[in-house]
């Protein structure tokens, strides 16, 4: 699509795109209702901003652009952003801890950063611009989602620097919500403020909002009788299975997801209609996806699976161009915001694929498969070694209670024999007793692979 050029972009300039405040936060704000055609003229301007403002302002972007060739006065059209080189979290982790931001620290109003636990943490920052964007932006998705302005809002995405508490909390209050500040973690603490505060939201991941109906039935409490009537759940994947599952245990709940990550701005950069509940649709006034083949890097069509790949078109503090997420899932036509494309449901992490003897696997498969036999309950690990120079994996899973031993094997076996004819792995089961297996308080860890432990450490 060919669009003519608009207004100037000259870059020291600061990023003339930040989302404002809502005027009405219960009304659909203007650029959530564009048409595609507005939306990809819109798109136009802000990447012809981004690349300016990036190359201009940081030394990153201006080595990997000069050294592939290329210069930001050669996008000339949407499909010129091809011709720029991808980034990913090595990009970042050089740029540590504060050479990937475009503006001096005395602009910068928040740092947060990644856990750090296959390295050194990825620094992200927001400036006051980038704040007000990410505000706006996540109460687009709860108010999108079905939460109202003057509801309570229990937030149990843990705060630090983790993006999920910090951003959820300030989106809610940006709504209008009345936001109960909890973070993850202390379980009994959050059942004892769920039914003294009795918000009408709850924001957590998908595992932990498990933990949580967990400490209710542990105090003989249904949770059907809590006052939550919306969840918005994000963070870990998880499947429509995981979404029937979490809206049976709490009854009158509805329960959409909310996508994001750090290095793009954080949650809110997707997020699901509580009417449609058909997926996520990514907010492409402020972020332009791509979906690529993640071994030839080629551009993959609408509707095909691949590695989700997003430039940020209004980022001050931290531009994000050509990201690769390594997020797995595919582009999708929007339905309820037509001008914005949808995103499936993300299926796993490349760097979360299990390749068992040749065969790829993520958990979210088995965990789709696990909730379809009622015995077997969603807490699960997936165990893989390697005894005899072949891999094997155990899928250790616990029974639900109201379910005898006998019947949960039963199940086991189906599930044993559904995953090997669906999938094409062989695996063993172990059905556990009911609360056996350590509990998520944030994201889950499912896999642990044990195939190169030292000798000895079997
Ligand atoms: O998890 C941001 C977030 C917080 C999103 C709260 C939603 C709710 P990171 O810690 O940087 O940021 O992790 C980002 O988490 O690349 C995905 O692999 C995964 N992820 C996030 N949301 C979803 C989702 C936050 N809805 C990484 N479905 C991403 C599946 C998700 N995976």
């Amino acid at each position: 699509m060919t669009v003519t050029p608009g207004t100037q972009t000259t870059c020291s300039v600061k990023n003339p795109y930040a989302a404002a405040a809502p005027t009405d936060p219960a009304q659909p704000d203007p650029e959530e209702l564009m048409s595609r055609d507005q939306i990809e003229s819109l798109q136009f301007e802000r990447l012809k901003w981004t690349l300016h403002y990036a190359y201009e302002n940081v030394a990153a972007y201006r080595e990997l652009y000069d050294e592939a060739g290329v210069h930001p006065g050669d996008f000339k059209d949407l499909d010129d952003l091809k011709i720029f080189p991808y980034t990913d979290k090595e990009f970042l982790r050089k740029a540590y801890p504060f050479k990937g931001f475009a503006t001096p620290m005395s602009e910068i109003r928040r740092i947060h950063a990644s856990s750090g636990t296959t390295g050194q943490p990825t620094v992200v920052a927001y400036t006051e611009n980038d704040l007000q964007t990410w505000g706006t932006l996540v109460a687009r998705c709860f108010r999108f989602s079905g939460i109202k302005p003057g509801d309570k809002v229990h937030n149990a995405y843990g705060y630090g620097l983790f993006t999920g508490g910090l951003g959820a909390h300030y989106g809610a209050e940006r709504l209008g919500c009345a936001v109960i500040p909890m973070s993850g973690g202390q379980t009994e603490k959050q059942v004892q403020l769920i039914r003294d505060f009795e918000p009408q939201a709850i924001l957590s991941t998908p595992t932990y909002l498990l933990t949580i109906a967990d400490g209710f039935r542990h105090l003989g409490v249904d949770p059907k009788k809590t006052s939550l009537r919306t969840a918005v759940l994000g963070a870990e994947p998880w499947t429509e299975e995981m979404r029937r599952e979490i809206e049976t245990t709490f009854g009158t709940l509805s329960a959409c997801d909310i996508y994001g990550l750090s290095e793009v701005m954080g949650p809110g950069v997707a997020g699901e209609s509580g009417e449609a509940k058909d997926g996520s649709h990514i907010w492409e006034d402020h972020f332009r996806p791509e979906i690529i083949d993640p071994f030839d890097d080629s551009i993959m069509g609408m509707g095909q699976p691949g590695e989700l790949v997003f430039t940020a078109l209004t980022k001050e503090a931290l531009p994000i161009i050509r990201y690769r997420t390594h997020d797995l899932t595919r582009l999708l036509p929007g339905t309820e915001r037509p001008g914005h494309r949808r995103m499936g449901k993300i299926t796993g992490r490349s760097d979360d694929m299990i390749i068992l003897r040749g065969v790829n696997l993520f958990p979210t498969q088995v965990e789709e498969l696990a909730l379809q036999q009622p015995e077997l309950s969603p807490h699960f690990a997936l165990e893989i070694t390697r005894p005899n120079r072949m891999d094997e994996m155990k899928v250790r899973i616990e029974r639900r209670e109201e379910f005898t031993i006998d019947q949960a094997e039963e199940a086991a076996k189906k599930l044993q024999h559904d995953i090997k004819s669906k999938i094409g792995s062989s695996c063993r089961i172990e059905v556990l007793d009911p609360d056996v297996l350590p509990r998520s308080v944030g994201k889950i860890r499912r896999i642990y692979d044990y195939r190169n432990r030292p000798k000895g450490n079997e």
